[in-house]
């Protein structure tokens, strides 16, 4: 397949690069301005007032509304990730020594581990780190209180929700820096069997991307080659060649660096296997022995569903 310059609006090769972990700050409250949706869980009264602030001047005050046990304040956070992973932290202070311990949590997951609030400010940190099951999430912060006689208060302020954001591949446009995309793939009979050729898509970059002067290129980055959004072609770059021809017209040298991509029939064709171990059933069948070789593959790969429909092409 040859894809020339006219059809170039439909085209788009894209090279994959790694965007490092990183943590994001998806809640803040440092209840300066607003309570912000804070309630008060069983049992337990919740108020924004001046006194007990980490910064500013307001803080969260937590307390038991009857009795003694566990006070709770209590916010739903939503727009969450589901499985990824979490840390609510903040910082607790205590009125009086009968507020025992403190901790933040998340209802239906756990607590983080307690802490012994500091006296009058909140300055003492806390904080429990979670995996998101759901899009929202009702976080805690809780005071266990020792003594019903009298006003004990818990101290929260400067309560944030980092999102620890996984190392993820992103795709980068390497078009409209290329030229002249030829893809080249098929097999021939060999025998009675058919043999899979590797893949290759090649294209030239004009001034862009040369290894000799700060290009990123390098063999073993993923690149794919999509057609009106959809990928028509997946691998890694095997070869990069870069040559530097001179323009007579305007006696200043281009740069061309021509890109060979591969597909995964090379990676599949050149993995070494060694031992195999059929147990004791060795009657395989041709989707087990897929699985089993995909086991081992260093490529990813779509597996036939063992004992699915037989599906039967024709020419
Ligand atoms: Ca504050």
């Amino acid at each position: 397949m040859i894809i020339e310059r006219p059809l170039y609006e439909h085209i788009s090769i894209q090279r994959q690069s790694m965007a490092p972990a990183h943590d994001e700050t998806v809640y803040e409250q440092g209840f300066e301005s607003s309570q912000d949706s804070w309630t008060a869980g069983t049992s337990s009264s919740v108020a924004r007032t001046s006194g007990g602030a980490h910064t500013g001047t307001w803080a969260l005050h937590v307390r038991r509304s009857s009795g003694t046990g566990i006070a709770i304040g209590q916010r739903t956070v939503s727009g969450l990730v589901i499985g990824q992973s979490y840390t609510v932290s903040g910082f607790v202070g205590r009125s009086t020594s009968s507020v025992t311990a403190a901790c933040f949590g998340v209802t239906g997951s756990g607590t983080g581990s307690t802490v012994t609030p500091d006296f009058d400010a909140a300055t003492t940190p806390a904080s429990y780190t979670f995996t998101a099951t759901g899009t929202s999430h009702t976080v805690t912060v809780q005071a266990n209180v020792s003594s019903s006689i009298g006003s004990h208060t818990l101290y929260v302020d400067d309560i944030t929700i980092v999102r620890h954001v996984p190392e993820e591949p992103v795709w980068d446009d390497l078009v409209p820096d290329a030229l002249g995309l030829l893809i080249r793939r098929g097999g021939v009979r060999d025998g009675l069997g058919v043999r899979t050729d590797v893949g290759l898509a090649t294209f030239r970059l004009l001034d862009a991307q040369d290894p000799m002067d700060e290009g990123t290129l390098a063999p073993g980055q993923t690149v794919q080659v999509l057609c009106d959004e959809e990928p028509i072609f997946t691998g890694r770059i095997a070869h990069l060649n870069s040559r530097y021809p001179l323009n007579k017209q305007t006696g200043q040298s281009r740069t061309y660096v021509e890109v060979t991509v591969a597909d995964a029939v090379q990676i599949h064709g050149s993995t070494m296997r060694y031992g195999v171990d059929l147990g004791e059933d060795t009657n395989e069948t041709f989707e087990e022995r897929i699985e089993r070789l995909e086991a081992s593959a260093k490529a990813p790969v779509e597996v036939p569903e063992v004992g699915g429909p037989i599906v039967r092409y024709a020419l």
